[in-house]
């Protein structure tokens, strides 16, 4: 939707005006990597995704049976907390609203939160509710390319905005896990890595919620 061949500044301007600018981002043209620690280099053969915690079965796929599961496309604006925003980006892969109202995993009633595991012990919580809107996915795929290794290869959580804005919460980038292992339903909510490390809870962009204020 964007045209490529305007320069950054203009592109920003054009976001700015539509109201799809969180406040303090600057938007980028580029596509940085952010993460803390290693890049694991998984092997498909050993890799799976395990549902476990408040949901009626636990559930483990394969890669070829995660595959299987019924797909689907977004295109969003993504928001990370170190200022940087980059628009109409488009992924590819499951929705867990899908995989729910389609009966592939089953929450109990008490599941309130959702723990995406990643490997290295990376992880990030979010309300059930976040996690299951549209505007997240499972993703496999970034620009109809496997996502690059640095990008989460082969599975991430991405969470974004809607160019009109119409969804109904969203949250910083950093929300979507890389490299995801396991979704851990949970009656209770459990603050992940850079939750724990002093980032907001909630996180959401519009709102600035960078930074929980507990030392201020
Ligand atoms: N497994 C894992 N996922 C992660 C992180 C991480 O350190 N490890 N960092 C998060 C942060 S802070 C951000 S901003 C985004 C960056 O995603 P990108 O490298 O694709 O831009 O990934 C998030 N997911
Ligand atoms: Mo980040």
């Amino acid at each position: 939707m964007l045209n490529r061949v305007l320069g950054r500044r203009e592109e920003e301007d054009k976001v700015k005006n539509m109201n799809r600018l969180p406040p303090g981002q600057s938007l980028t043209q580029k596509f940085p990597v952010l993460h803390y620690g290693p890049i694991p280099h998984t092997d498909l053969a050993q890799w799976d995704l395990r549902i476990f915690g408040e949901v009626e079965e636990e559930v483990v796929w394969n890669w070829e049976a995660f595959n299987k599961l019924p797909r689907t496309q977004v295109t969003m604006d993504i928001h990370c907390v170190t200022r940087w925003s980059k628009f109409d980006t488009l992924w590819a892969g499951v929705s867990l609203k899908t995989l729910v109202t389609e009966g592939f995993i089953k929450p109990k009633s008490t599941a309130k939160y959702v723990v995406q595991h990643c490997e290295y012990g990376y992880t990030t919580n979010t309300p059930l509710e976040l996690i299951m809107a549209d505007n997240f996915l499972l993703a496999t795929h970034y620009d109809g390319q496997p996502l690059d290794l640095e990008h989460g290869w082969p599975l991430r959580g991405v969470i974004g905005s809607f160019a009109d804005r119409s969804e109904e919460q969203t949250a910083y980038f950093w929300k979507g896990g890389k490299w995801l292992r396991a979704l851990e339903f949970r009656a209770d909510d459990q603050p992940g890595f850079w939750e724990r490390a002093g980032y907001h809870n909630e996180a959401d962009p519009w709102a600035e919620q960078r930074f929980a204020n507990r030392w201020f």
